[in-house]
Order: structure tokens, then C-alpha cells, then sequence
């Protein structure tokens, strides 16, 4: 099984390293500059002693014979991913999409209409230390799932890949829920830690429970209208239970504005707005952090 990793990012690394590690045939497909001759990628990893890594970067003959390319870059760099190489893909290669937020797997399935489409969630968490060091920062499990022109066939197979990369892997028939749930935390966790340049574990605190029943409250009116009937109280247990168990550590959207980076808000409350917007309800809570959130970026972008 040919794998190709899109992006030498946090994630990206470490599945490269990941793969390296379990004897996976994979190649690793750059995201800017990509070399079409017979080029290497070298990568350590900090948790592991320091040791290194060398994987091939993928020629378009490689591409042309992926059975799986993993695009674990941020939401917002997924169709420029998948654009940069389409016109090599086969249509039987199989998209898995790893990033937080909903949304690009749409944009996906126009740009490659037969290609079955797989949607990740993972809580395994990583640090580029330099461009060619990758600390894994947390372990977790990973949740996968069909999001479009399910191919059984290969089910067992991309399973099996996904355990071997970012294990526990379950697989769910109905991954679009689990995507729901991690983006209802997301839309709590990230743009209040961003915004109150906070760690996790400080919207434990009483100060913020009530602008979390707020966001919970229209998060769950939306699920509901979406047809996933999910109470207030339960997604409130989830933001909980996950700002506790990542109390220590800094969101992604605190780091992205801390480094003067885009956000992914747009795929996150953004996504909340827009579902809002399509059945006709208000949800102002996330409408603000939207509004917060880009207001930040525009200072740097
Ligand atoms: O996914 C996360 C993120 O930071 O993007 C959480 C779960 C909030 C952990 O920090």
C-alpha cells in the first residue's frame, strides 16, 4: 500500500516519522516546493531520542500510484493541497482528511467526485521544535470514518494503516458525528483560549461557565436542526471534560494567533454561523467569536 503524507507540519511529521517507524511504503508530498526528482525529506524525532528519519519526497509517477494520501494540514490549505496534485491522483486513491473543523471535505468531492473521501479526527498532539524536528506532545486515539463514495474494499486496509499510525483507530459509520462533537469543543475551547490568552484547563473556572452554556445552547440548536438531537448539558460535559484533560496545554487557535497565523475559525464557529444562516436561527455567542477572531487576524494579516 503506497501512503502519501501532504505537508511536513506538526501532524504531517509525525505520521511521516510514524509510518517510517512501522515499516509503512510512504512518501512525503511538500506542500510548497515539490521536487520531481528523486528527493528525501529528513526529520527526527525529539521524543525518541533524537532519532532520524529519512523519507522519499514523492515524484508524480508516485502519486499516480497512491492508494492513500493522508492531507493533514489546516483546514484552510486543503483545496490548495489537493489542487497541487490532482491532476496525478487516480480516482480509486482514497482522501483522508485530518484536520479540525468542518467544511473542506465539499470542496473535496467536487475537485475529486470518485475518489472515496475519508473524514479523521485525531487527539494525538505535536510540536515542530525546527523545520526538521517533530516532538509528539500527547498521545490519544484517532476516529475515522466515510465521508464520501465509501469503497469497503479498502476499509480494513486504511484501518489497519491509521492503527498503525496514530493508534487506537475506530472506525464510525457515521464520522460526521464525531466530527460534530470534536468541532462543538473546538468552538468553545479555541477562540476563548485565543481571545482570554488562556490555557485550557482556565475555562474550568466559574468565570466562563456562563459564556459556555451560551455557545453550547446554539451549538446544540444547530446539531439539532442538523439532525444530530444533542442536548446543551451534553456538549457542555465534553468541553469539560476535554479542558480538563488538556488543561495544561495552549489551543491551536491560541498558538496560530500567537504566532501571527490564520486561525481555522472560519471552519469551526464559522461553520456554525453558516448552518445558522441556512435554517434561519440566531446564534450571536459564535457570531462574536467569529467576528473577535478576525478582527485579531487583521492586525497581522
Ligand atoms: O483540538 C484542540 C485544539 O487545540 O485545536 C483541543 C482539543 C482544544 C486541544 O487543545
Amino acid at each position: 500500500m503506497l501512503i502519501g503524507i501532504v505537508g511536513t507540519g506538526a501532524i504531517g511529521s509525525l505520521l511521516a516519522t510514524q509510518a517510517a517507524l512501522a515499516g509503512l511504503n510512504c512518501v512525503v508530498i511538500p506542500r510548497r516546493e515539490r521536487n520531481n526528482t528523486n528527493g528525501h525529506i529528513a526529520l527526527s524525532r525529539s521524543d525518541l531520542a533524537a532519532q532520524s528519519f529519512t523519507l522519499p519526497i514523492a515524484t508524480n509517477n508516485q502519486l499516480s500510484r497512491l492508494d492513500v494520501v493522508i492531507v493533514p494540514t489546516k483546514a484552510y490549505q486543503v483545496e490548495q493541497a489537493i489542487c497541487d496534485i490532482n491532476a496525478h491522483l487516480r480516482p480509486h486513491t482514497a482522501i483522508v482528511l485530518l484536520h479540525n473543523g468542518i467544511g473542506p471535505h465539499e470542496v473535496v468531492q467536487q475537485l475529486c467526485p470518485d475518489n472515496p473521501i475519508v473524514g479523521a479526527t485525531t487527539s494525538y498532539a505535536a510540536l515542530k521544535t525546527s523545520a526538521q524536528t517533530v516532538t509528539m506532545t500527547g498521545s490519544g486515539q484517532t476516529d475515522a470514518g466515510w465521508l464520501a463514495n465509501p469503497q469497503l474494499t479498502i476499509q480494513d486496509k486504511l484501518l489497519q494503516m491509521l492503527n498503525s499510525l496514530l493508534p487506537p483507530c475506530n472506525w464510525h459509520q457515521d464520522v460526521l458525528w464525531i466530527m460534530l462533537k470534536k468541532l462543538s469543543v473546538n468552538a468553545v475551547i479555541n477562540p476563548l483560549t485565543a481571545l482570554n490568552n488562556v490555557k485550557n484547563g482556565a475555562l474550568c473556572d466559574a468565570h466562563y461557565s456562563q459564556s459556555i452554556q451560551h455557545l453550547c445552547e446554539q451549538t446544540s440548536n444547530v446539531f439539532n436542526a442538523l439532525g444530530y438531537p444533542v442536548s446543551t448539558a451534553a456538549l457542555q460535559g465534553y468541553v469539560t471534560e476535554v479542558a480538563q484533560l488538556t488543561a495544561n496545554n495552549y489551543s491551536s487557535m491560541h498558538q496560530d494567533l500567537a504566532h501571527k497565523r490564520r486561525t481555522e475559525i472560519d471552519f469551526i464557529n464559522g461553520f456554525i454561523v453558516r448552518e445558522a444562516k441556512r435554517h434561519r436561527m440566531a446564534v450571536p455567542d459564535h457570531q462574536k467569536l467569529v467576528t473577535a477572531i478576525h478582527r485579531q487576524e487583521s492586525h497581522y494579516r
